[in-house]
């Protein structure tokens, strides 16, 4: 009885929001909650409460560029309102340092070698679970938007509006539950409407949603927004201590093709697009496709910004640390713009959820596939286990249980984003999941936690040219082995040395705590069932995808 007459209600009020939607917001809001009570009331306990959940993902957005982790490179008003309102997330790690490997990790809740998406170029398995199938089922509506880089139709989402692999800034093309279509403007803009376009018109209103909103922004090659091209002009950066790495004592390190000095390309990567000989550089074709995109008047905003910057840079000669340091300042300027315009969309999705009476029952993630280097070790890129790109940023708010202004030390990684989801939806979580909820650890519920958490990096002959390793994190110490192509161990003690310049592996002071680490690794291992012969395997795959001879 008291069911039909909250359907009927529930009836009412939809045919009512939309007869009056041109008055704005605010009955929207008011409607919104009441639709979200009777759901609860109508189950009868506060326990089968299954929150929204809009989990928000950038790709390559380093911790050093979120402001509320305190670098003072730029400033993100909205991201940060998450940690103020919610949880700072100061030890967040992804499993595998890439793009979509790091997708899968996310969708699975399984190491790449269990869910076999190991590298960016071998195929995702859709037909696997993932988190998404498991909401779905239990009565969420689910969609994704915008960067998913894995290939073929998503599964586990009632709507998808996906960019094709990394996608383009300017007036790029989206997959609209397998249409493809050419939308014009910037990216990152167009994923945030279309977010809040799902969320206003697409979803079905009396239902808990799960939306994926995941911005391309800020990738490779790093192209701003037009009304933030000139943002960090005249900023000078201070490039970090070890810009200037000699990679003594790391070999792997040693052999990167990621330098900003020696490898960004100054056409592709910090739009010198001239006709002098010496831009005649290896990547210009490929910049002059993304640049030819773009329509009259978006290339007049650019030219205008970029062209006194060329004739400047001309004039100038530079050479050698100088050239390094204005690379690494150019690179800066325009890596900082592109995230200006993923705050923005941040920012527009708390006012919608504010403005509809979402905010208490949404849980709402910010993080990103893995870190990057901001000029660390002299590099730009992601890839290795050294900190900035293992690390990642996450914050955290859900107001019904977490604590405004939480700060979390625990070693958390993507690895547990499924099984956390799968808790707050009321599921139960299979026994395959190799990932941990931390919806307790994150509430101050729980005084126990993982104490080390298990990397594994398999892109290797490839792009940037960084080895296959696998390696351990604890509290204070990491213990790295490149494996392939080269045999070398690296250990290093975090406390004394966070740049991680001093490979202590073969230093005697360091021979108990090595042991240690040896022993916990090979725990690690058999718990998160992966070997030798798996890499073995992988290998195998990789180079006859390929075509290339073993070493
Ligand atoms: C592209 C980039 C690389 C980047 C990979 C992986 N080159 O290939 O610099 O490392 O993506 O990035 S680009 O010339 O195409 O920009 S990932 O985030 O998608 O894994
Ligand atoms: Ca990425």
């Amino acid at each position: 009885m008291k069911e039909s007459f909250l359907n009927q209600c529930t009836a009412v009020l939809t045919a009512l929001k939309i007869a009056l939607l041109v008055f704005g917001f605010g009955l929207t809001a008011a409607c919104d909650q009441l639709v979200d009570k009777s759901r609860k009331d109508s189950l009868g306990t506060l326990e089968v409460n299954q929150p929204n959940i809009i989990f928000i993902m950038s790709d390559d957005h380093a911790y050093q560029a979120v402001s509320a982790y305190g670098y003072g490179l730029n400033k993100t008003p909205h991201i940060d309102r998450l940690a103020s309102e919610g949880a700072i997330f100061n030890r967040g790690f992804v499993s595998n340092s890439i793009c979509a490997p790091s997708r899968a990790v996310m969708l699975t809740g399984k190491h790449s070698h269990i869910n076999g998406k190991v590298d960016n170029i071998l195929p995702f398995d859709w037909g696997q679970d993932n988190f998404a199938k498991a909401l779905q089922k239990a009565g969420y509506e689910t969609a994704l938007v915008g960067k998913i880089h894995l290939n073929g139709l998503p599964q586990g989402f009632d709507y998808s509006n996906v960019l094709p692999g990394q996608g383009q800034y300017y007036n790029p093309d989206f997959i609209e539950n397998g249409i493809k279509k050419r939308l014009n403007g910037y990216v990152t803009s167009i994923t945030t409407d279309i977010a809040l376009d799902w969320l206003e018109h697409k979803r079905t209103k009396d239902k808990p949603f799960l939306l994926l909103y995941h911005q391309k922004a800020p990738h490779r090659t790093w192209m701003p927004e037009e009304k933030y091209l000139s943002l960090f002009q005249d900023k000078n950066f201070k490039p970090p201590s070890n810009f200037f790495d000699d990679y003594k004592g790391r070999i792997a390190a040693s052999r990167h093709e990621m330098g900003i000095y020696k490898d960004m390309d100054v056409v592709y990567d910090l739009k010198m697009l001239d006709k002098a000989e010496k831009f005649q550089t290896p990547l210009r074709g490929a910049f002059e496709n993304m640049y030819q995109r773009m329509d009259a008047n978006q290339r007049g905003a650019w030219d205008a910004h970029y062209n006194p910057i060329i004739k400047d840079f001309e004039s100038s000669g530079l050479k050698g640390q100088e050239l390094a340091l204005w690379k690494y300042n150019r690179y800066m300027q325009d890596y900082l713009a592109t995230i200006q315009s993923v705050d923005d969309g941040v920012g527009q999705i708390l006012d919608y959820l504010d403005a509809n009476g979402l905010t208490e029952n949404t849980i709402v993630v910010y993080t990103s596939d893995q870190g990057f280097y901001l000029g660390e070790h002299g590099w730009f890129d992601k890839r290795f286990m050294y900190e900035e790109s293992f690390r990642t940023p996450l914050l955290m708010r859900y107001p019904k249980e977490i604590e405004p202004g939480t700060i979390i030390e625990g070693l958390v990684q993507n690895l547990d984003f499924a099984p956390t989801f799968m808790d707050y939806a009321g599921i139960e979580i299979p026994e395959a999941v190799q990932g941990e909820s931390f919806r307790d650890l994150v509430s101050g519920e729980l005084s126990e936690w993982r104490d080390a958490i298990y990397y594994t990096y398999y892109e290797f002959p490839g792009e940037h040219h960084v080895k296959r390793h696998y390696g351990i994190r604890t509290d204070r110490y990491k213990l790295i082995h490149f494996y392939y192509d080269i045999d070398e161990w690296e250990l290093f003690d975090l406390e004394k040395d966070p740049a991680e310049m001093q490979n202590v592996y073969e230093d005697p002071a360091y021979e108990e705590i090595k042991n240690k680490m040896h022993l916990q690794l090979n725990d690690l291992r058999i718990k998160y069932k992966d070997s030798d012969s798996l890499n073995q395997y992988h290998l195998d795959r990789y180079l006859s995808a390929k075509g290339l001879e073993k070493k």
